[in-house]
């Protein structure tokens, strides 16, 4: 596997190194970090029985790692016992930290003296007592206790924390569904994992104008059969919520009714219990449901929080990502919390209602540790530099991005803009699978030269590679597979891996390099001289879009569920924005024929049936697609042709005239 080595475009600067001065004191040089980091991953039980220590454990381990009753699912620190919402709230309420502000949340109305509507600085107290009170309506009222499952559709509002940590609290298993999802995403999530209640909101505010969440939530809680009680948050307070008697209760006449005395202690949860499932995207059939553990995942938390972020008592730390991905469980309500951080969560998009408005987030609270995005940098480069310096950033002092690989220019620009050059920035190379971040610069412990657009080394305890087919490492330089060769804290846990599918968890994960025991991450990487790993983007069909993960064949599920359509295949092609957008070709049924019409009604489809994020930038009409002779689409061949790529390997194909309508559907709308 060789070339390709470019991130949008860009070629990847190998051997630019970028020191900076004011970071002396963590700096330290390659040998080094590569000499402590080879010694890290030999005894990496030790390192994190280590890092273990430093949280408060209910029950102390028996082990730090045991293998679990699948093959490949590991029990980490079992017999231990350890509660996330007493890490994240109890054992700083109980020290000094009980007055600090744990969140500040910013709506995203503005009013007309340029000051945000609505900002909630809850404290460590606060939040706690919080927690508390919805732990005890949980337990009390509806009768949810360890082992039982919810499923949280909420935009992002002080609420979700409050919801996520009190189902730690109780051991109860969570999964969070994107809000910007569909019922049929919802009610499919909700029924895989058997949850018993939903928590969720009447509506959304998105750029100026509401969405009605409640209504799609009723529509998935048509399909499904375990949910028989909801919780509804009032968010947008919009009139004609329908409230089902007996099932539907607003979450703020319940909470009236609990005094702000109520306790609940936390549960003892042991190290291997699900904390959350969340549902990813593959390459083919459903979403995947990856398992976090309690014990593993806090502690990766723990080590990546101080490592990678350097956060410290005093710092602001602003997460923008949506609590719905991993990085929304992780790094902002779980990871800042057991911390004692300071977190900023705002509601809205960034550029409303001016393209300033992340700039002004920072300005307002002096924000100092900043974990944002490639697509949203890459949008802010488009608004211009004049945004960027009206606001004081002098607050600044780290930056790190996440969700797919940042181009040079924009990691550029996110150095010499928006930091000037003062704040390293990393990009953190991680997965909903991995739990927290495995490949990253690390201001917080060592640092060594930062490169353009690269991830860095592999953090401490993690063996990471760049492998060929057979599983042996690529020569620097080029191309190969990411895998990581050792397990890791954090990783998908007990007891299947992936809920209700140890069999799926093996084959996706493992299978591909047996013998060997990878992890096979699905990413394409290179190494360099150096060691530092660039990962270049997706192997498989995985989409990701502005950051966002997809699968091709979820949506092309969703364009087939249309009447007119009969078969699709979806691929991405690159955008300078959004790294990457999905493109349909679409073979209709017969008695349909393409129109313009047609093809703004499959994209609106997919829009209101699926996800705005999934829509495809545009739908190609086909009479056949190419295919295996076997009758599998053959989406390499699609993607080829819309890249204007070399179509590699036909010989499976079964009809080259496929191609030719591929070809042609493409060329004669991308000429106009
Ligand atoms: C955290 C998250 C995982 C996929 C992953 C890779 C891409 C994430 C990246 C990155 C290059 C980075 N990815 N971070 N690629 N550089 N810093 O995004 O999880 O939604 O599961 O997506 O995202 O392709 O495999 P998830």
């Amino acid at each position: 596997m060789t070339g390709e080595t470019e991130i949008l475009g860009e070629s990847l600067p190998f051997d630019e190194r970028i020191e900076i001065p004011n970071w002396e004191h963590r700096k330290v040089d390659l040998g080094t970090y590569r000499k402590s980091h080879e010694s890290s991953v030999k005894n990496s039980e030790v390192l994190w029985e280590t890092v273990a220590k430093e949280l408060d454990w209910q029950r102390p381990w028996d082990a730090v790692l045991a293998k679990g009753e699948h093959p490949h699912v590991a029990k980490w620190f079992p017999g231990g016992a350890i509660n996330l919402s007493q890490l994240a709230l109890d054992r700083h309420v109980a020290g000094n930290r009980k007055n600090k502000v744990a969140l500040i949340w910013e709506g995203e109305a503005m009013g007309d003296d340029g000051s945000p509507k609505e900002v909630r600085k809850l404290t460590y107290f606060d939040l706690w007592r919080e927690v508390n009170r919805f732990a005890f309506l949980l337990k009390n009222n509806f009768g949810m206790k360890k082992g039982d499952r919810m499923a949280v559709y909420l935009p992002m509002i002080p609420e979700a924390v409050v919801v996520l940590l009190a189902a730690a609290r109780l051991g109860v298993t969570f999964t969070v569904v994107f809000s910007g999802f569909s019922a049929e995403a919802l009610s499919s999530r909700i029924n895989d994992l058997g949850a018993k209640l939903l928590v969720t909101a009447d509506g959304l505010n998105r750029r100026g104008k509401q969405v009605n969440l409640k209504e799609i939530a009723d529509k998935a809680l048509e399909q499904t059969r375990t949910v028989n009680q909801v919780i509804v948050v009032k968010r947008t307070g919009s009139a004609g919520t329908n409230m089902k008697a007996g099932r539907d209760f607003w979450f703020d006449d319940l909470m009236r009714g609990v005094p702000v005395s109520a306790r609940v202690e936390p549960e003892q949860v042991e190290s291997e219990h699900p904390l959350y499932v969340l549902y990813t995207s593959g390459t083919t059939g459903k979403p995947k449901g990856m398992i976090h553990d309690n014990g593993g995942y806090a502690v990766l938390l723990h080590a990546t929080m101080k490592w990678v972020f350097d956060l410290k008592d005093e710092d602001i730390y602003w997460c923008p990502a949506d609590i719905g991905w991993v990085t929304g469980h992780s790094y902002v309500v779980f990871g800042p919390l057991i911390e004692g951080a300071t977190t900023v969560i705002y509601e809205g998009t960034l550029d409303f209602p001016q393209p300033d408005r992340w700039w002004q987030v920072i300005e307002r609270y002096g924000v100092s540790v900043f974990y944002t995005t490639p697509t949203a940098t890459r949008m802010q480069m488009r608004f211009g530099e004049d945004f960027v310096k009206k606001h004081d950033r002098s607050s600044l002092r780290l930056m790190h991005s996440v969700g797919e690989p940042i181009n040079p220019s924009a990691w550029r620009w996110l150095f010499d803009v928006v930091g000037e050059k003062r704040c390293p920035v990393g990009s953190t190379w991680w997965m909903t699978e991995t739990g927290g971040i495995m490949i990253s610069i690390l201001p917080g412990l060592m640092l060594i030269p930062m490169k353009p657009g690269a991830n860095g080394l592999p953090i401490p305890g993690i063996d990471a590679e760049v492998v060929d087919d057979k599983g042996d490492p690529v020569a620097h330089g080029e191309k190969g597979l990411l895998v990581i060769r050792n397990m890791w804290p954090g990783m998908p846990g007990a007891p299947t891996g992936m809920w209700g599918d140890p069999e799926r968890y093996v084959k996706q994960y493992f299978e591909k390099f047996l013998p060997k025991d990878y992890f096979f991450c699905g990413d394409y990487a290179v190494k360099d001289n150096d060691g530092y790993i660039w990962v270049a983007g997706r192997a498989d069909e995985v989409l990701k879009v502005a950051g966002h993960r997809l699968g091709t064949f979820e949506i092309e599920s969703s364009i087939v569920s249309h009447k007119a359509a009969s078969e699709a295949a979806v691929v991405a092609i690159p955008d300078p924005i959004k790294g990457e957008v999905p493109i349909a070709f679409v073979v209709l049924k017969n008695g349909f024929a393409p129109s313009e019409e047609l093809r703004k009604e499959l994209r609106h489809w997919v829009r209101s049936n699926f996800s705005a994020i999934a829509e495809p930038s545009q739908v190609y009409f086909v009479n056949k697609l190419p295919k295996t002779r076997s009758g599998k689409i053959m989406r390499r061949l699609v993607k080829a042709v819309a890249e204007g790529k070399p179509l590699g390997d036909v010989a499976t194909l079964e009809d080259e005239a496929s191609i030719d309508e591929v070809k042609q559907a493409y060329e004669s709308l991308t000429i106009i």
